[in-house]
């Protein structure tokens, strides 16, 4: 049978078959392969796969289908490893905030170096709008601008006091969307007010950090509507790329490649030290944002430093 999954605990997969609107609970076949070696996990949530029943509720994964896209990251454990966090999404919404806790841009600019490789649009919404005052306001917009220029929708919204949600709700329905953002931003709060009969646990501000507490553990698919479907998935601490080199950092950032071809050295240009640089000429001129600059910057000296010490290691 072919089914959908939901949720992955590592050795057990919730797989919905979404004839019967069944859920039965899987485990991977023993022959099972990687599909790619530098994956750590087989079945990610979002996976169609194939499977075999073999009770009245568990079954056995034998087979996942080719997936249309994924978001991944780098694995905590193995170097140059990554694991995919979802998969076969039509968006992903990233849900961010200017209070509780403060706005850090290169978080964002971080995130979406995770959905454009696959090309997977991203929306940015900025919550607990009901916190702002004035100067976030103008903060708000700021970043909206920043954004809007290089193709992200940037959405403000309230899940305490509604504001934005029926907005929200419109974007998300038909559709399977990745939620994602640092814990405490308010992933759950918002997915229970755009669909209050999901019923998700949010956690309470730790409250001298103004961090949310772990509440959701495994990134979980929920069907919202026929056809709309949401994934929540555990908050992020850091995002780090020891999976990427300098180069597939520089061609995704999206700005950054639409001017390559300027550049002298063209794509091969890391918009650093090279002379005659489109980029570099962009941000002098303001066309291109000095913010995304230095989280790109601060992305490559990550990628540098990783690469030094394992070039020392090794000799
Ligand atoms: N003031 C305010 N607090 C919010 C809002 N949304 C969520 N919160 C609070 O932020 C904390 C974390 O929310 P939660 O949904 O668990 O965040 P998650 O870790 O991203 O899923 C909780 O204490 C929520 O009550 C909002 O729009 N305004
Ligand atoms: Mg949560
Ligand atoms: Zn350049």
């Amino acid at each position: 049978m072919t089914g959908l999954v939901k949720r992955s605990t590592g050795s057990w997969y919730d797989v919905l078959d979404p004839l019967e609107h069944r859920l039965y609970k899987c485990r991977l076949a023993g022959k099972m392969k990687l599909q790619e070696k530098e994956l750590t996990n087989p079945v990610a949530v979002g996976d169609f796969v194939e499977f075999s029943v073999e009770n009245e509720d568990q079954g056995i994964i034998n087979i996942v289908e080719p997936r249309r896209n994924f978001v991944a990251r780098q694995s905590p454990r193995q170097k140059h490893q990554i694991h995919i966090i979802a998969a076969n999404l039509d968006q992903a919404l990233l849900v961010s905030t200017i209070r509780e806790p403060d706005l850090k841009l290169g978080f964002i600019d971080r995130f979406l170096l995770t959905t454009e490789p696959q090309d997977i649009p991203t929306l940015i919404a900025l919550n607990k709008c009901d916190l702002w005052n004035e100067e976030d306001n103008e903060l708000f917009e700021g970043v909206k601008k920043l954004y809007n220029d290089i193709g992200y929708t940037v959405l403000k919204v309230s899940a305490s006091r509604g504001e934005g949600i029926e907005d929200l709700r419109s974007r998300l329905s038909g559709r399977t969307t990745l939620i994602s953002g640092q814990s405490g931003a308010g992933k759950s709060s918002l997915l229970n007010a755009v669909h209050p009969g999901i019923g998700l646990r949010t956690s309470e501000l730790s409250g001298y950090t103004g961090k949310g507490t772990h509440t959701t553990t495994f990134a979980e698919m929920f069907e919202t509507d026929p056809q709309t479907y949401v994934i929540d998935t555990p908050g992020i601490k850091t995002l780090g790329f020891n999976n990427l080199e300098i180069m597939d950092v520089a061609h995704n950032f999206r700005e950054f490649f639409l001017r390559s071809p300027q550049c002298r050295f063209g794509s091969i240009c890391t918009h650093r030290n090279e002379p005659d640089c489109a980029v570099k000429k962009a941000i002098e001129e303001g066309s291109v944002s000095a913010l995304r600059y230095q989280s790109y910057l601060s992305i490559c000296e990550e990628i540098d430093a990783q690469n030094y010490w394992e070039r020392k290691k090794k000799y």
